[in-house]
Order: structure tokens, then C-alpha cells, then sequence
């Protein structure tokens, strides 16, 4: 039998067995109650089908899981979404509004958390076993709201109604600076498409207290930390106490994670001498690290010599790198380590001392000069394996980044290109393309992405062309009545949908959009009008403390209104900015994107995962030769794609000859310096705030660390040539199918057997 057979089998045995509870929960009134019936039908069938067991098991630690809302996800995974959406169908409901219902847990941020849920996703669709574990934030990120065309951070809790969320009375004692918790654990089943399940484990306090948040903003006392320890997912760490925070957070997720890793391994039989042989443990970025001091402080505990444990614990521990922005990668004063976890102190310097008898090399040290501890350093010469996310990010590493490493550890180093779920970012969020891809080419592709491939067929097809134009449509239509009803705003289906929705950073330069919609509109001013109208959709939060990512997002704000408010402009260009951009949102305005926004700098974006998910939904990319989009290039070819920019080779020099200087570009071209300028025109004055737009003026014109004014005219060149090929719909059809037959690659299926194979060696 093979998979597509077995699958169907399951399925069909799956809905005979439901068929009168589906029946009963659906036909009830209240969407509420048909939400919590349909939870706890999940819940029963997760429980039925069963944990994956295994000897060996993953543990993924991550400060972030974006898990988003877990209704339909669980109801496709287990098999039994169909039904219920035609049973809901007849009672005159849609899947939609239920979903309504459910509040999405905000336990991450941006890439690297949704990554991580993403993973958990294809662990156990893999029947892999493997636990993610995290931190339960109360309060999770800040939801974002607009007033006065600035950003407002507000609480977003999301505990508040029935959940996912299961208490266990799994506890440990940890020790927080000078007193001793007790945590507890709380678990989310994590379904396997047409598996069994694994969990994802979230330790919190029972002490931490919501109520201490002030005045209904995001702000509290940091210094009562069995009060708020748990509350906020990274709290503003703008001043010291917030930085200790920080690490008291990352402390109590890792401590927790070692007493439960040896505690499961011992249930299975290990002696701990023999750990490796039970556990896996992959660090997702550097927050976790202290499991590795942590880690080899339990053995000891267990009676371990100390020599031991840091060979036991360094054959047990991987670590990714997510970023080479400085600022992203931690380091902590040793004396903050000191006040917080001062029995890890002792460790961590004799980690440093073996370090430092064997290279003499202070770029490799743990503890610099400055007496700051270099958290990824612990991780590569503590950790069996380092990898970085994207061909171009790892190749970056291990040449320039990480390259004295590279040197003394060569075979530790290896590259895993990021990856997606395709059954959230396709079978969930797209139910019409999904339909049309197994009309033509079966099911098989939902478990094996490759077979994508075969799609490729259609595009000579007229018929399918248009049925991929025909899919888009729809979906921009249900975005537009979305957009209607949760921001009051209405977009024009037949516009070109042109989408940038990743986190704000000054280095994804939403700021070089900002500046393609200020010249388009001097354009239309002047009377050049685009063949059709072109709407272009933001969503991004920006770090509470981040100020030049606040002004830009003040920026898009003030010229959507500009726009809005222009008669000469408005018919032709719309300009929206999404309140409180997340899962959610995303499931809804990736498939309705023609147009794909991947602008970063080269070099700087370690690899994005918003960009495969455009790309499997057909929309066409306009980027960089940055992160994925390189490997996006290379298997779409130069025809499918909009690439333009400076290379990474090149910004790199630009870097290290310290060179760039974007005054120089501003006064040499008056073009350029009149976009720019635009930003402190008195269109933009009376309805923005004037410090915050002079502020990002100056910050352009004589600082633009990211290089917009170095790429600015090539991304105006390739965005208005994209904007002409639109208009032949056959060739741009022809586009998007071949996008999608060769999105496989970055199905996150693909990722993680990867890891498995290369790293985590599970049965
Ligand atoms: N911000 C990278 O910047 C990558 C994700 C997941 C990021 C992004 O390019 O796709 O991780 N890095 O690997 C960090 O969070 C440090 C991100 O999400």
C-alpha cells in the first residue's frame, strides 16, 4: 500500500468513527460551545491515536513558539477537517467564524519562533519523537494598536478562554537568584499530519501575577520576579533590571528542561553516563544556552565528575544560528550572570579556562577582555554541531561570521535551510489552491512536498492558467471582506496586491518601500498612472524600544492617509497598514499576495520564511540575492523572480571599507533626495508627528545603516518592470505555477529530515 492509500484509508476510517460526534458538536447554537466541542473531540482522537516513542528523544529548546491558532491545524492533521467543515456547511456556519473564536497565543515573535512551530509541526507529521520546550508567557508579545498614526503597545492575553493548553503537575525546583521556585508544567499536544503526537512543554510560576501590568499598557514592576518572571515574552530590556529579566527567563527555561530530560531519560533506563544515547538537544539561537551549564551542573548533582559531564553534555547539544547582526547575538556582563545564576558562574568560567589553554585566540574566547560572556561561543565548543539556516547565511559563517571556529572546528559546521508546514501555509490557509493541485496531480504531495513538481505540466495548460488566476481572485476577495471587517478598510481585488509582512528592522528595509510609494505617488501627481491600481499591504510590529522602527512605521502610517485623503491618488494607489500583523493575519493575506516583498539587505537576512510561504501561494518574489531568496532564485530560474540590489559580497566590502555613506548619495542625486525629502514635507507634517518624521529623515540621509539609498533606483528599475508584466496574465500565471511546483524544497518535511539525519540521529 503506499502512502496515498494508506492516508485515504485513514481517513475514511477516521470519519465513520466520528461522524455522530462531528454531528452532535456542529449542529449546536453557540459558536463558542461548537469551539470547546470541537476541542475536546481533538483532544480525544490526539489521546486515542497515541504518543511516538522512541529511545532516543529531540528536545527543542526555543524562547519562542509561534504556534498560531490550533483549531483547523489539529483538524486537518487528525483528519477529520473535511467533515467538519461540511457538517458546519449544512448548519449554516463556516469553519471561519469558529476559528473567530480562538485567540491566538502571541508566545513569539517573528521567523524564529514561527519556525519553531513550523518544526514541531513536521516532527511529529515525520513520527519523529521530539518535545518542544518553552516559556508559558501570560501576556505573550505586546498586541499592537495604532493611534495617531503611531504604534501602541497593549497587553494581549490569550489564556482567557478554554485552550489547548493542558496543566500537568509535572514541577521542579529552580533556583531564581536567592530563592527557590517551584515551576510548573503545562502542555499543547503538537498533532502529526496523519501521525501519532508529540507535546510541546511550557514551564511556568503560579506566583505571576497579570494584575501588576500598569494602566493597560505593557509596563511593570522588573524586579518582582516570582511576580513577573513569566508574563511578557521579551520584556523591554532597554535598562538593567530588564535585562536581568531576561536571563532569569532563560535560566528557568533551561534549568526546567534538564531536570526533565534526565528525569525521562532515567525512566527509560539511562544510567546518564549514556545520555546521548536518549537525548538530543537543539538550541534554537543562543537563549537557551545556559542548558549547557546548567545541564553539566545536574550531573554533578547525580554524582558525575565534572570532566564527565561536560563530555556527556557536549555530545548531547546542537545549536543554530539565526542571525549575524551583531546586536542579535548575545552577550551578558559576567557580573549580571554573577546576580542571577551564580551557581552556573563557576561552570562558565571553567568552561572559559579549557577554552582558553587550548586557543590563545581571544576572538574564540567565552569571557572577552571586557568580562562579557559570549553565550554562541559556550554553544559551539560545548555543542556537537553548529548549523545556519539558509545556504548563503551558513556560507556567511563559516567564511566571515563564525570563521575562526570554522577553522578549529571544520566538521562541526553544516548549513540546514529553513522550511515551512505545508500543511498550515497550503492545505489550511488555501483550501482552493490545495483543492486545484490535488485535482491534478493527487494527494501525495501533502506528505511528500516533491511531488509539487509534477504541477509543472499545468503551465501549458490555458485552462489551469486561468484557474490559478481564477484561485487568486477568490482569495483576494476574502481578504477584502476580512479587511473590511476588521480594519474598515476596502481594497480593490482587481489591484495589484503587493505585501510586506515580516517584523520592522530597519535592515528588511520597509523604509525602501515606504520610499517606491513616495515616488509612485509624485508620479500619478505628475500624471503617469499605472495601468492598473496597486495596493500595497504592511504588517510589521516593531520592538517597544526600537525608536527608528516606530518612525517608520509612522511613516507608512502618514502616507497611507496622505493618500487616502488625495483624490488625484487614491483611485490609483492604496496604501494599508494591518493592525496587529500575526499568524492569523498571515493565513490570511499570504494566498492573496501577488506580489512578494523580500527586500533586505544582502547578507543580513539569515534566510526569512515568509518568502517560501508567498512563493508556495503563487505570489512572485521581488527581492534580494538574500537568506532563501537565493536558493528561491536558483530553482525558479531568472524568469520567475525579480531580483535587484547590491550582492552580499558587495555590501560586506561596503562594511568592512566602512565606505558607504549615504550623504553622498543624497547630495549627488536629486532624484533620490527628493523622495527622501518628501518625508518632511508639509503633506506629511500635517498629519504626522514632526519629530518623529524629521527623525527618520536625518537617520536616512546621514546614517542609513542598511543601505537604502544604495539600492533604492534598482528596486524602483525592477518593481516597475514587475508591475508591467503583470499585465500579461498568461506569462504572470505561468509564473506563479511554476513557483509553486518548486516551492517543495522549503517544506519544512524536507528541514527537518535533514537534521535528523545530519545531527539528531533519531529511529
Ligand atoms: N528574525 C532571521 O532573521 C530567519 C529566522 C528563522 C531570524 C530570519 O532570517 O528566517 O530567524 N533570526 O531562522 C532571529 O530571530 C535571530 C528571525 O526570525
Amino acid at each position: 500500500m503506499d502512502v496515498y492509500d494508506r492516508t485515504h484509508r485513514n481517513v475514511e476510517e477516521r470519519e465513520s468513527m466520528y461522524e455522530n460526534e462531528i454531528a452532535q458538536i456542529t449542529a449546536k447554537n453557540s459558536n463558542e460551545e461548537i469551539y470547546s466541542g470541537l476541542l475536546e473531540l481533538a483532544g480525544k482522537i490526539t489521546q486515542q491515536k497515541g504518543r511516538i516513542e522512541g529511545k532516543k528523544k529531540l528536545y527543542y529548546i526555543s524562547a519562542e513558539f509561534l504556534i498560531g491558532k490550533l483549531l483547523s491545524n489539529n483538524l486537518i492533521n487528525l483528519g477529520i477537517y473535511d467533515q467538519v467543515a461540511e457538517s458546519l456547511k449544512a448548519h449554516g456556519k463556516s469553519m471561519a467564524e469558529i476559528e473567530e473564536i480562538e485567540n491566538e497565543p502571541s508566545l513569539g515573535n517573528g521567523g524564529l519562533g514561527r519556525l519553531a512551530a513550523c518544526f514541531l509541526d513536521s516532527i511529529a507529521t515525520l513520527g519523529l519523537p521530539g518535545d518542544g520546550i518553552g516559556l508559558n508567557y501570560h501576556l505573550g508579545l505586546f498586541k499592537q494598536e495604532f493611534e495617531k498614526n503611531l504604534q501602541k503597545e497593549v497587553p494581549n492575553p490569550w489564556m482567557t478562554q478554554k485552550s489547548w493548553l493542558r496543566r500537568t503537575d509535572v514541577s521542579y525546583p529552580v533556583i531564581l537568584g536567592d530563592k527557590k521556585v517551584q515551576s510548573v508544567m503545562y502542555e499543547i499536544d503538537v498533532t502529526g499530519y496523519d501521525n501519532k503526537c508529540n507535546t510541546l512543554k511550557l514551564f511556568d510560576l503560579d506566583t505571576v501575577d497579570e494584575s501588576i501590568v500598569q494602566d493597560g499598557g505593557i509596563q511593570f514592576d522588573k524586579e518582582n520576579i516570582s511576580k513577573n518572571l513569566t508574563l511578557f515574552l521579551y520584556p523591554d530590556d532597554s535598562d538593567y533590571q530588564g535585562q536581568l529579566l531576561r536571563i532569569y527567563q532563560q535560566y528557568f527555561m533551561v534549568s526546567n528542561a534538564a531536570q526533565l530530560i534526565i528525569d525521562e531519560a532515567q525512566a527509560k533506563g539511562s544510567n546518564l553516563y549514556d545520555l546521548p544515547d536518549y537525548a538530543v538537544i537543539q538550541i534554537n539561537d543562543t537563549h537557551p544556552t545556559m542548558v549547557i551549564p546548567e545541564m553539566i551542573r545536574q550531573l554533578v548533582l547525580h554524582n558525575i565528575e565534572m570532566d564527565d559531564a561536560i563530555e556527556i553534555v557536549s555530545k548531547m547539544c546542537a545549536y543554530t544560528n539565526h542571525t549575524i547582526l551583531a546586536e542579535a547575538l548575545e552577550t551578558w556582563p559576567l557580573w549580571f550572570l554573577d546576580r542571577v545564576v551564580p551557581q552556573l558562574v563557576p561552570i562558565i568560567k571553567m568552561l572559559d579556562v579549557k577554552v582558553k589553554e587550548k586557543y590563545q585566540d581571544e576572538r574564540v574566547a567565552i569571557i572577552d577582555k571586557d568580562q562579557r560572556v559570549h553565550m554562541a561561543h559556550i554553544d559551539i565548543h560545548y555543542g556537537f554541531s553548529v548549523n545556519g539556516v539558509a545556504a548563503l547565511h551558513t556560507k556567511i559563517l563559516e567564511e566571515s561570521e563564525l570563521k575562526p571556529f570554522k577553522d578549529i572546528y571544520p566538521n562541526k559546521f553544516n548549513n540546514k535551510t529553513n522550511g515551512i508546514t505545508f500543511r498550515r501555509w497550503l492545505l489550511h490557509c488555501d483550501h482552493e489552491l490545495a483543492a486545484f493541485i490535488t485535482e491534478k496531480i493527487g494527494d501525495g504531495y501533502k506528505k511528500d512536498a516533491a511531488e509539487l513538481e509534477k504541477l509543472l505540466t499545468a503551465a501549458d495548460n490555458a485552462a489551469d492558467l486561468e484557474k490559478i488566476l481564477a484561485i487568486k481572485k477568490i482569495k483576494k476577495q476574502q481578504l477584502k471582506s476580512y479587511l473590511e471587517q476588521k480594519e474598515g478598510v476596502t481594497i480593490d481585488e482587481d489591484s495589484i496586491l503587493d505585501v510586506q509582512v515580516k517584523r520592522l528592522h530597519e535592515y528588511k528595509r520597509q523604509q525602501m518601500n515606504a520610499l517606491y510609494i513616495i515616488y509612485k505617488y509624485m508620479q500619478i501627481k505628475a500624471g503617469h498612472k499605472p495601468k492598473r491600481p496597486i495596493t500595497m499591504i504592511f504588517g510589521a510590529k516593531a520592538a517597544p524600544a526600537y525608536t527608528i522602527a516606530k518612525d517608520i512605521i509612522h511613516l507608512i502610517l502618514c502616507l497611507s492617509e496622505v493618500i487616502r485623503k488625495d483624490p488625484e491618488v487614491s483611485p490609483y494607489l492604496k496604501v494599508v497598514m494591518l493592525e496587529n500583523y500575526n499568524v492569523t493575519y498571515a493565513e490570511k493575506v499570504i494566498p492573496a499576495a501577488d506580489v512578494s516583498e523580500q527586500i533586505s539587505l544582502a547578507s543580513k537576512e539569515a534566510s526569512g520564511t515568509g518568502n517560501m510561504k508567498f512563493m508556495l501561494n503563487g505570489a512572485i518574489t521581488l527581492g534580494t540575492e538574500d537568506g532563501a531568496n537565493v536558493e528561491i532564485h536558483e530553482f525558479v530560474g531568472d524568469d520567475n523572480i525579480y531580483i535587484f540590489g547590491e550582492s552580499s559580497n558587495e555590501v560586506i566590502e561596503h562594511y568592512k571599507n566602512a565606505d558607504y555613506v549615504a550623504e553622498k548619495i543624497y547630495d549627488r542625486d536629486p532624484e533620490i533626495a527628493k523622495l527622501v525629502d518628501f518625508i518632511i514635507s508639509k503633506e506629511l507634517f500635517a498629519v504626522g508627528n514632526k519629530k518623529s518624521l524629521i527623525r527618520l529623515y536625518m537617520e536616512i540621509v546621514t546614517k542609513d545603516w542598511f543601505m537604502t539609498l544604495l539600492d533604492i533606483k534598482d528596486y524602483i528599475r525592477v518593481k516597475e518592470q514587475l508591475f508591467e508584466d503583470y499585465e500579461d496574465r498568461n506569462a504572470w500565471a505561468k509564473k506563479m505555477l511554476v513557483n509553486i511546483s518548486k516551492a517543495g524544497f522549503f517544506s519544512s518535511d524536507r528541514t527537518i529530515e535533514q537534521y535528523n539525519e545530519d545531527i539528531w540521529k533519531l529511529k
